[in-house]
């Protein structure tokens, strides 16, 4: 256990097999203002104390001045305190005063921010399932208790059902879809796993037409795919051209728009025309195409930004470069934007999946079992 004291907050760590039972020791010592501010792996002298290292502090107002003396350098309790401030979004404040009566255990939050979701979603849906559990259990027991109490395929089960519900899934397109995104977001090699899928192999007739006019062969790329797979391929130069394009299509016929990769510096200027066209023609399904591996930050900004052609889906590239979709799970709870498809590779028409809650969510799932139900040693 390594302490410290500093004029604002007292820091101390907790070894133990699960976030869980070293916050029952440090409740218990630091009593109920104790903040967790961070879990990781231990390091490896400490492993024999436990797997997993939490650190609480303690806010010097509410310090008992009890703790032992300090065992690690003020410079590393600085950057620790300087670490409290950027994670702030992340801290979690174990207070007394929570609408649950005092109770603190709060696992399924922990593990919902481990598992790389922003703080006030995991503080939301944690606070929805033990509402649900004590429902369920017709149990007025302090969160503590019936998370300790209940089994672990309860909690489990609630979370996911509550993960799942948070999310909205519509894999299908428009008769005339356009795809819409960021430079490289996969919208080209998209566009044509979505020809060949909900196209070709459903025998209907598909056409490809490109309004990617902005950078030089651009539309190349997506006319040598069309002659690939023998449909037929036009570039609208102008919005204009697009109109007519569209309205000379065959019924029946899947048209799929292809778009030039807009950079927020082109979005606000011949993007701006698109994005008005989009919205003009109501039969012109636009989908967003992010790719999973952007930071949070960036795939809000994105979502904003591509807002002006009021996409009514995302698509999800580049899931084979990630391990965590929480992310991608995160932005499309705040945005409330169905997800459509997935793809994961490069390879075409393979890489490509209709998308379903349970891909979605597997990885926090996967998170969740191995914290709620440790495995015995
Ligand atoms: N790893 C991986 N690469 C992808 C995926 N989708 C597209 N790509 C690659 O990303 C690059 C850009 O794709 P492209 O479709 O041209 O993007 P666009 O600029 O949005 O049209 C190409 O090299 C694609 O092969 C995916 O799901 N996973
Ligand atoms: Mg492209």
């Amino acid at each position: 256990m390594a302490t410290n004291g500093n004029p604002q907050i007292r820091v101390k760590s907790y070894f133990a097999k699960c976030v869980t039972d070293a916050m029952e020791v440090a409740l218990r010592e630091l009593g109920p203002d104790a903040l967790l501010l961070d879990s990781r792996p231990s390091p490896p002298e400490a492993r024999h104390l436990g797997p997993l290292e939490v650190i609480f502090g303690e806010t010097s107002e509410n310090s008992r001045g009890a703790l032992p003396p300090p065992s690690v350098s003020t410079l590393e309790i600085d950057a620790l305190c300087r670490k409290v401030d950027d994670i702030r979004s992340l801290l979690v404040r174990t207070t007394a005063s929570t609408p649950y009566g005092g109770a603190r255990a709060r696992p399924v939050q922990q593990v919902l921010i481990d598992a790389g979701l922003t703080a006030a979603l995991a503080d939301e849906i944690d606070e929805a399932v033990y509402l649900q559990i004590r429902a369920r259990t017709e149990s007025g027991n302090p969160r503590h208790e019936i998370v300790q109490d209940v089994e672990p395929q309860l909690v489990l089960r609630t979370t996911l059902d509550n993960l799942n519900a948070r999310i909205q899934i519509r894999p299908e397109l428009g008769k005339i879809t356009a795809l819409v995104g960021p430079p490289g977001s996969g919208k080209t090699s998209a566009l044509v796993k979505l020809a060949i899928r909900e196209g070709l192999m459903k025998n209907r007739p598909v056409k490809l037409l490109s309004a990617d006019t902005f950078r030089i062969a651009a539309s190349e790329q997506l006319r040598i795919y069309a002659a690939i797979l023998g449909v037929p391929y036009q570039v609208a130069e102008s919005c204009s051209a697009l109109a007519q394009a569209m309205d000379a299509a065959p019924a029946g016929c899947l048209l799929l728009i292809d778009t030039p990769g807009l950079s927020p510096a082109l979005l606000e200027g011949p993007g701006a025309d698109l994005a008005a066209f989009f919205r003009k023609r109501q039969d012109i399904d636009v989908q967003l195409v992010l790719t999973a591996t952007t930071q949070s930050r960036d795939m809000e900004k994105a979502t904003n930004r591509f807002a002006a052609f009021r996409p009514s889906a995302s698509i999800f590239t580049r899931l084979d470069e990630t391990d965590s979709l929480a992310t991608l799970f995160c932005e499309v709870v705040r945005n409330k934007m169905p997800v459509s498809y997935l793809c994961d590779g490069q390879i075409i028409p393979e890489d490509l999946e209709s998308a379903t809650k349970e891909r979605i969510t597997e990885g926090l799932v996967l998170h969740l079992l191995s914290v709620l139900t440790p495995v015995s040693e």
